[in-house]
């Protein structure tokens, strides 16, 4: 009989060739005797994506059955990726597509080369959210993401004569094959209008009249867990223009304007904002950000209704999640919700909404938080404005009765700032009301507790937690390093680790082998060519494999100091422009690899990439340094070659000035990748140290609570003979732009307010212990294993555990079946 559990498609390859063809007959429509790779993997990603919408659906109606507590996770950037590879090996049918594609005549890896990436968020908040997802599904949990469907996602970076130019990512070009358009799950979002009280049953309420109407419609893309049948979704929202609205509009005859404001509702959903740091008082981001609120709660209030009709029991079905403040409105638009449609009594509604929500900031400066101006916040959402008024003015009186009349306190911890131009504190809105506001790592939870929101934490410090990052081993090792894959589960016996990522820790006892060693060697060796390769392709550099591949990849921050790392690169090269050739000999060759993307606006970065370009043309291009040094700058740095680049890497640089990285996930990946950290002792590298021991990477640099003084010191402090002269060679035209650098020179040799030189020396001691360290392969080799060994806590399967435990309060709902 057919088993209804197990779902209709079958996986073995002729299973899998037939469905394949299928869709390039009548998906993609081309003759299935003749198609190309691109169509070939359009044709594969509809037959996988079939295979995710079957457990998609099992898994929404097991949910539906059990009805468990659901957690929402709301987010305004994803950064996705790619999703084949990751989807056919979390449905565990990888090497099943690969024959029935050889046969097929066609290789997998080529045509998973032709995805691009979905790449709908700026940096490390945005690939953290997708690392989350792939963790809530494999751990079984009923999960729901909520974001937008930019059409733009972040621009494609060119460089041209070593500017970074920035074009529009297209990614929607050739269709998306992942998503569904749930063309019947629309909300109309209102927007701008008046508020009028009326009188309704005898009772007073208010009313939202909108001046504006815009539909959102759900686009829904599969999760599949790794190791589960479990497939989550994640609803993104589209704008679309409002037929209700527009009709009146037509009526009145006004054809023109009617079909142009039919296309501003498409423009909400448009673009992605392409800077990590600031977003203040733009409307069309707080529109994105309230849109997406709206739709969303509206989802999740139908969903919650289809089963209960007692909001008393909201908060033990309803957990929600604020990825940073960018979704914070959702908690007066509940609120409105309740009181304004529900009709549920003021009080009894904040005690409800209280109860939903946990907060998770990711910035670390008090100048990342963000404030809406008043008048803004007012013009767009003429309701919300009043709520948070009641809101601000319950929680004031409130704490007058905490503190007292400490008019100083009441000031910072009030929700409105009275500043020249007004303000609504997203943040403080956020901390007043979720049960649990999380740091996501030791450094920066304790940071948030003594700085940021120390005024808070005096009053509710059961509020306060640590939500260590964490990344995902499914697409960081065995997506991105099979070699490595394959390495773990033969040396630990099981592929168990894929879903116990703590098992990775039986490593340890193998460290000093000498056949593991040379097998860990290998596979380093196979990504180094991989990466070598890439390069060459790219840049026309050719690299030898025998250097050490010295990375540091990620947004272009002054406080990520890739300017440093420029800086060391210029010293390394002039050391070796002034040895002799025994000396020389003695040099242990590197590659240097930097790659990022600065926002747009952001000049400052934009010249440090200039400068990473000039200085390459020079050195690469100079016959005494040949292989000794190589420096290549990675344009359009994105997460397919974050999964070339890092497998790839010997060490990699983790620069921040203590203290302004919140936690920072790129050093996680590169560590279950063996790959050694350079980093100075912040964020989450507090914790790695904890893990693999001081010994097993290379620090450097000022701690935390040196900065202050170092900083107070400013311009008067020493800058240090080596980085003096480094300056010098850049100031006196060494790599040409001479005028267009001075500024940069500046910065460090003024107020180096980011610790440039007080750090240089120290810098360049860390930089000598990992060469020394990398004359010595075997050690090398261990610290490598090490690294690995200990990786574990760095799982976002980890962090999403202390997230179901600590903060959700949700169970794992397992679909009873053999996946
Ligand atoms: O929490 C994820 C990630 C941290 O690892 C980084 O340290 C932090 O800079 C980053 N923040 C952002 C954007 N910030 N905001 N808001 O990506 O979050």
């Amino acid at each position: 009989m057919f088993g209804l559990m197990d779902g209709f498609l079958k996986n073995d390859p002729i299973s899998l060739q037939k469905d394949i063809l299928y869709h390039v007959e009548y998906t993609v429509a081309r003759s299935r005797f003749s198609f190309d790779d691109f169509e070939a993997y359009q044709a594969l990603a509809h037959s996988v994506r079939d295979r995710l919408i079957e457990r998609s659906h099992d898994t929404q109606l097991f949910f539906k059955r059990k009805d468990p507590k659901r957690v929402y996770f709301l987010s305004l950037e994803f950064l996705m990726g790619r999703s084949l590879s990751n989807s056919v090996i979390n449905l565990g049918i990888r090497d099943q597509y690969a024959e029935a594609l050889s046969q097929l005549g066609f290789e997998f890896e080529v045509l998973a080369e032709q995805e691009g990436d979905a790449a709908l968020g700026n940096g490390g908040l945005a690939r953290l959210s997708a690392c989350q997802m792939d963790s809530m599904a494999t751990l079984d949990y009923p999960a729901w993401g909520y974001g937008l469907r930019y059409q733009y996602g972040l621009f494609r970076q060119v460089i041209l004569d070593g500017i970074q130019h920035e074009q529009p990512d297209f990614w929607l070009n050739f269709g998306n094959p992942w998503e569904t358009e749930r063309v019947h799950v629309t909300y109309p979002v209102k927007f701008y209008g008046t508020v009028e009280e009326e009188i309704l049953n005898g009772e007073k309420c208010n009313v939202w009249n909108p001046g504006e109407l815009v539909e959102a419609v759900a686009y829904d893309n599969p999760i599949p867990g790794y190791g589960t049948r479990n497939t989550i979704t994640l609803r993104l929202w589209a704008g679309k223009p409002s037929d209700q609205r527009d009709m009146e509009a037509f009526n009145t005859g006004d054809y023109i304007n009617a079909l142009v404001s039919r296309q501003k509702a498409e423009n909400i959903s448009s673009v992605l904002y392409p800077d990590d740091r600031s977003y203040q008082g733009k409307e069309l981001r707080l529109k994105q950000q309230y849109f997406f609120v709206s739709a969303s709660i509206q989802d999740i209030i139908r969903r919650f209704k289809d089963a209960h009709s007692n909001f008393d029991e909201f908060p033990d079905k309803v957990a929600l999640q604020l990825n940073d403040t960018h979704p914070s409105l959702a908690i007066v638009e509940v609120m409105r919700v309740l009181v304004d449609e529900e009709h549920l009594d003021w009080h009894k509604a904040w005690d409800i909404v209280c109860k939903l929500f946990s907060f998770t900031i990711h910035a670390v400066i008090a100048e990342g938080l963000e404030k809406i101006p008043v008048d803004l916040l007012g013009s767009l959402l003429p309701r919300h404005l009043q709520i948070i008024y009641d809101i601000n003015f319950n929680f004031v009186e409130e704490l007058k009765k905490r503190i007292g009349l400490d008019y100083d306190r009441l000031s910072r911890m009030s929700i409105v700032e009275e500043a020249a131009v007004k303000t609504i504190r997203m943040a403080n809105l956020s901390v007043v009301c979720a049960h649990t506001v999380n740091g996501v790592s030791t450094v920066h939870s304790e940071l948030l507790k003594t700085k940021l929101f120390k005024d808070f934490y005096e009053l509710w410090p059961e509020k306060f937690q640590c939500m260590t990052n964490g990344v995902t081993q499914r697409r960081w090792i065995v997506v991105s390093n099979p070699s490595l894959c394959a390495l773990l589960s033969k040396w630990l016996g099981t592929e168990a680790w894929i879903r116990n990522v703590d098992l990775l820790t039986g490593l340890r006892e193998y460290a000093d082998d000498a056949d593991l060693q040379q097998e860990w060697m290998m596979v380093k060796k196979v990504n180094k060519m991989r990466l070598a390769e890439y390069i060459e392709a790219m840049s026309g550099v050719k690299v030898s494999l025998d250097a050490m591949f010295d990375v540091q990849t990620k947004r272009i921050h002054e406080y990520k100091r890739q300017l440093l790392n420029i800086l060391g690169i210029i010293h390394r090269y002039d050391c070796i422009k002034n040895m002799d050739k025994s000396q020389q000999s003695k040099v242990v060759p590197r590659v240097c690899i930097i790659g990022g993307k600065a926002a747009p606006g952001y000049e400052v970065a934009k010249k440090i990439i200039k400068l990473c370009h000039a200085v390459a043309e020079k050195i690469n291009n100079d016959s005494d340094v040949g292989d000794l040094l190589k420096l290549v700058f990675i344009p359009d740095y994105n997460v397919s070659l974050a999964e070339v680049v890092i497998p790839g890497a010997d060490l990699s640089q983790h620069l921040s000035t203590a203290g302004h990285e919140a936690s920072g996930t790129g050093s996680m990946k590169f560590l279950m990748n063996g790959c050694l950290l350079l980093a100075t002792e912040d964020g989450s590298t507090v914790e790695i140290v904890e893990e693999i021991g001081a010994e097993n990477l290379f620090l450097f640099g000022a701690k935390i609570h040196e900065v202050p003084e170092l900083r107070e010191k400013g311009p008067a402090h020493d800058v240090p003979l080596q980085c003096a002269r480094v300056l010098r060679l850049i100031r006196d035209g060494h790599f040409g732009f001479q005028d267009y650098f001075q500024s940069l020179c500046d910065s460090v040799e003024g107020e180096d307010f980011y610790l440039l030189s007080s750090d240089f020396g120290s810098y360049l001691e860390a930089q000598a212990a990992a060469d020394k360290a990398f004359a010595d392969p075997k050690k090398w080799t261990k610290m490598s294993i090490l690294s690995t060994a200990g990786s574990g806590r760095f799982s976002s399967d980890r962090t999403i555990r202390d997230y179901a435990e600590k903060s959700w309060g949700i169970e794992p709902c397992r679909f009873p079946s053999e996946f």
